[in-house]
């Protein structure tokens, strides 16, 4: 019953979430080392390949591998696959970005209401906002960060996602001084291996489903459990 009403809100609070996430990264950590953005267009055009090993957050037990191949503004492939989610239920996934971030997976620092559960949004700082929103079909923008129905289903707690040729994009918040970062800076910032893979959902009370007895509400859409956004697994692209 929930699935479907997280079916049909989904749309609607894309833009509130991406409110949400602009918001914490003006309050982001301070300033990291500049990089330089400004790579050869000869370095630019090669195929250069970036792996993750996607730890548990949360609890949730699961554990998976990333892989994305860059060339230019584009992700020519990408796969996630991983087990021990949430079975039969979508989980949300995305390559996060922030300049200001510290480009790594959140740790207990991040839990700063000291509740034991890191939030997606506690996660910010760690790993910056959504750049690559990794769905089945259609937008891979940030705007579909909450695209639900578009989002892996994940069978037996398995995922095994693929994807071609999916561009890069601009992303508010992920530049310097929390502005935006352009589709390019994007990119060069996955190929030096500042990209973090973060999948979603977390069944914390072990009913099979989302919901709100613990955890309560998103706070990216108080009108979604937390156990449908929480970070359950991570992993930083090397
Ligand atoms: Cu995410």
């Amino acid at each position: 019953m929930l699935r479907t009403a997280m079916h049909g809100r989904s749309m609607r609070t894309a833009s509130t979430t991406a409110l949400a996430l602009c918001a914490v990264g003006v309050l982001g950590v301070g300033p990291a080392a500049a990089h330089d953005d400004h790579g050869r267009s000869g370095d630019r055009d090669k195929v250069v390949t970036k792996q993750a090993d996607l730890a548990a957050l949360n609890g949730s037990g699961a554990s998976g591998k990333a892989t994305v191949v860059v060339r230019g503004d584009e992700i020519l492939r990408v796969r996630v696959r991983a087990e021990g989610l949430t079975p039969d239920a979508p989980h949300a996934q995305h390559i996060h970005y922030g300049q200001q971030a510290l480009n790594e997976c959140p740790g207990v620092a991040q839990d700063l209401d000291a509740d034991g559960r890191l939030t997606t949004v506690e996660g910010i700082p760690a790993y910056g906002p959504v750049a690559v929103s990794l769905t089945t079909t259609g937008d891979t923008s940030p705007a579909s960060v909450l695209a639900v129905p578009r989002y892996p289903f994940a069978e037996k707690g398995r995922i095994n996602y693929r994807r071609t040729h999916v561009p890069f994009s601009d992303v508010a918040g992920a530049g310097a001084g929390g502005g935006t970062a352009s589709a390019a800076q994007v990119a060069d910032a996955v190929r030096r291996g500042e990209g973090v893979v973060v999948v979603h959902g977390v069944d914390y009370d072990g009913d099979g489903t989302y919901s709100f007895s613990r955890g309560g509400a998103s706070e990216l859409d108080p009108s979604l459990p937390a156990e449908a956004t929480d970070p359950a697994i991570c992993g930083l692209l090397r």
